[in-house]
């Protein structure tokens, strides 16, 4: 039986940078994020006795690179002794480059294997398989506003809200075309001791969560727009003071951000955050999402501008 499954890219407003266990790939805090709808990654997997080896295509193309770490997932889903599988994945937007393509990859592929292996894991439990593949994916499971919680042995996911409770806008400004020139996990892995912010970084994340959290609950966007906007900054120095320094910034992200503080100071509800990768993310309200997208689409270099709103958790769209 063939499985596709479908999830969207999630973007955290609270970041999740560095891990406490690398083996179980378990973060080292805790993170929120909200869910996107316009952009989005499928999945169709089907599990074939006969078959010899794996395989995977993304967009049309073979893709070998990415097939060990699709492969190690499918052992967790369907177990070590599983038929090899034929995985067949097609993404709208671009690949490692800072816009979670590893989370929307991995949530839709939990989803469509666990379904094609005849397992029907509960959403937590699916949220688990796919964390310990990319730690970002575990949010994707899930729709609207996402809290992970990290604890001493798993993770826990849960939803704040759906997208209909409150919908905002995000506004993609890609600066940068290509993959970026390190991946995030590579870039964890070496943020975590030599960076002498990092310390700090884990003690003040349950104090952001919890007022991120708050203003959610109480629909306060300027309240989030300013724990959301600390929290980025507070991640990106973290990466620009480790040895060796992981800058993903270039002019143009610079630039963007300028025009959103600009906009911002002109009265437009509109806050910035950016992840591993130079593209920056413009979260607005639903009224300033077309002055948003024109002033970054007008800005020196952005090669392209993405409107998203909000969206739902990963699901399966058919299986034949
Ligand atoms: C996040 N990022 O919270 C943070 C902010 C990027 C910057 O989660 O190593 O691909 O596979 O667990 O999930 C991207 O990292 O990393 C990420 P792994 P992942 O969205």
């Amino acid at each position: 039986m063939q499985v596709t499954a479908r999830a969207q890219p999630n973007i955290a407003l609270v970041k999740y940078w560095g891990k406490k266990d690398v083996e179980r790939n378990l973060p080292a805090v805790g993170s929120l994020s909200i869910t996107l709808d316009a952009l989005w990654t499928s999945m169709a997997v089907e599990f074939q006795p006969g078959l010899g080896a794996d395989s995977l295509s993304l967009n049309d193309a073979p893709a070998p690179a990415l097939l060990p770490r699709v492969g190690r997932c499918l052992d967790t889903v369907a177990g070590p002794d599983r038929p090899r599988a034929r995985v067949i994945s097609e993404c709208n937007f671009p690949v490692a480059a800072g816009l979670a393509s590893s989370a929307s990859a991995f949530a839709a592929l939990v989803v469509a294997a666990d379904a094609a292996c005849g397992r029907s894991r509960d959403r937590l439990a699916l949220a688990r398989v796919a964390g310990a593949a990319s730690g970002s994916a575990a949010r994707s499971l899930y729709g609207g506003y996402v809290e992970l919680a990290s604890g001493a042995d798993d993770i826990d996911v849960e939803q704040l809200a759906r997208p209909a409770d409150w919908p905002l806008t995000v506004v993609v400004a890609v600066t940068a075309s290509g993959a970026k020139p390190v991946s995030s996990t590579d870039a964890m892995q070496r943020s975590a001791a030599p960076s002498p912010f990092y310390a700090r970084w884990i003690e003040e994340q349950a104090e952001d969560l919890a007022l991120a959290r708050t203003a959610v609950a109480a629909r306060d966007f300027e309240a989030l727009g300013a724990v959301a906007e600390h929290t980025c900054l507070k991640m990106h120095s973290v990466m620009w003071t480790s040895r060796p320094a992981v800058v993903y910034w270039n002019h143009v992200t610079l630039r963007c951000l300028q025009a959103i503080r600009e906009l911002r100071a002109g009265g437009h509800p509109v806050f910035f955050t950016m992840d591993a990768g130079p593209q920056v993310k413009a979260v607005c309200l639903p009224e300033a999402a077309a002055t948003v997208a024109a002033t970054l689409g007008a800005v020196d270099g952005v090669a392209k501008i993405m409107t998203s709103g909000l969206g739902d958790g990963a699901r399966v769209l058919e299986s034949a």
